[in-house]
């Protein structure tokens, strides 16, 4: 096996060159545990530690290793144990914002070619939040796909009814309806999946994205669960995330389910999910219109004569507010941070003085 075909290319192989560490191993971050890493090369995957300089450097999470990260290693013990260094840039990121008030990213994966965005036939469909997953896959420089799984628990009416409100919703982003349970589908999932490319599944626990997985690999590698009756709910089976290299080639990356994705805290990205809005803000009167009060806004009007929907408006809105609003809170924290620690050097200095 050559890097290569864990997707290691040209963009990786000149940031390499750009580097200075030419003496080191480069090794891909497959999984990631608490404690703990798994990195894989050309030979072996290996249990792998982050070195202290690396952790203590480390500003916030997202300077840490993330599954499909590219990582300078050191091997140890015959190559059996690895030390990660640093980390090579990334290509593209999947992140989000930290739950709660706190104003920071959790990373979900790097190094990303598509985001498969599942959402389940049954109680899980819902445009919005698809809209926001979409929001988030643009952000990070990442073709969005959108898969309709549990197609075999909805009659075909339905579902051409889903499918259509998802064109009629002005969404453009190739949709593959599918069943774990009927195998229906499956082969134009496999039609995608190129040898060499990284994939993320990305959806609310429960939707099927581990079955998927196993099913795509031919054996039931990882555990997957049923899900609540009563309201459609998952449980959280997947606990970790994790890279696994399907036999033909492609790496697909399974994420624990999430439960909800609220303020997503992009700062690009929604004009991208949004081509339709832009498209008619082209006719607008002035140039920074915010479609919201200015005179001659086509936005406007596209909503009142029934050409846009009203609930994909608010949504545009919505996601745009909350994005410049976390873009200034973000901007915000980084300049504390920064803040701090300029004030621990000075009291270091001060502190070697006496
Ligand atoms: N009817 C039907 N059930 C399915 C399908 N795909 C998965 N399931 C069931 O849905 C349940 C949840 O599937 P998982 O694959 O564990 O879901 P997940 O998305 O990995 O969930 P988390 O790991 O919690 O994020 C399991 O009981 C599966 O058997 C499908 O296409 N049709
Ligand atoms: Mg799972
Ligand atoms: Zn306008």
């Amino acid at each position: 096996m050559e890097l290569q075909t864990l997707g290691f290319n040209d963009w990786f192989q000149q940031k390499l060159k750009e580097s200075d560490k030419s003496g080191y191993n480069v090794a891909r971050v497959t999984t990631v545990n608490r404690d703990n890493y798994l990195v894989r090369n050309e030979t072996s995957e290996v249990l792998a530690e982050l070195a202290g300089k690396l952790m203590f450097s480390a500003e916030s999470s997202i300077d840490l290793p993330t599954v499909g990260d590219w990582a300078f290693v050191q091997y140890y013990n015959s190559d059996t144990f690895a030390i990660i260094d640093d980390l090579l840039p990334r290509k593209s990121v999947l992140r989000r914002k930290t739950a709660g008030k706190k104003v920071d990213y959790q990373m979900i994966a790097s190094n990303i070619d598509v985001a498969f965005i599942m959402q389940s036939c049954d109680f899980n469909f819902n445009l919005r939040r698809l809209e926001r997953y979409l929001v988030m896959a643009n952000d990070g420089n990442i073709k969005p796909m959108f898969l309709l799984s549990k197609s075999d628990l909805v009659s075909e009416e339905v579902l051409e009814q889903i499918i259509s409100a998802v064109r009629s919703a002005n969404i453009n982003c190739e949709t593959i309806a599918f069943s774990n349970e009927t195998g229906s589908g499956l082969a134009q999932i496999q039609q995608v999946l190129e040898a060499g490319k990284t994939y993320c599944l990305l959806g609310s626990s429960g939707v099927g994205k581990t079955t998927l997985l196993n099913l795509l690999m031919g054996r039931d590698a990882f555990e997957t669960n049923l899900v609540r009756e009563k309201d459609g709910k998952g449980k959280h089976t997947t606990t970790r995330r994790q890279l696994t290299i399907l036999d033909q080639g492609a790496m697909l990356i399974d994420t624990p389910g999430m439960r909800e994705l609220g303020n997503i805290g992009v700062s690009t990205g929604i004009d991208e999910s949004f081509t339709d809005i832009m498209k008619l803000a082209e006719g607008c009167r002035f140039n920074d219109c915010t479609h919201t009060s200015e005179a001659g806004c086509t936005v406007m009007s596209a909503v009142q004569n029934g050409d846009l929907n009203e609930a994909r408006y608010q949504s545009y809105l919505k996601l745009r507010k909350e994005s410049e609003h976390y873009e200034l809170s973000y901007a915000e924290k980084r300049k504390k941070d920064r803040k701090f620690g300029q004030f621990i050097k000075s009291a270091k200095k001060q502190f070697k003085k006496k």
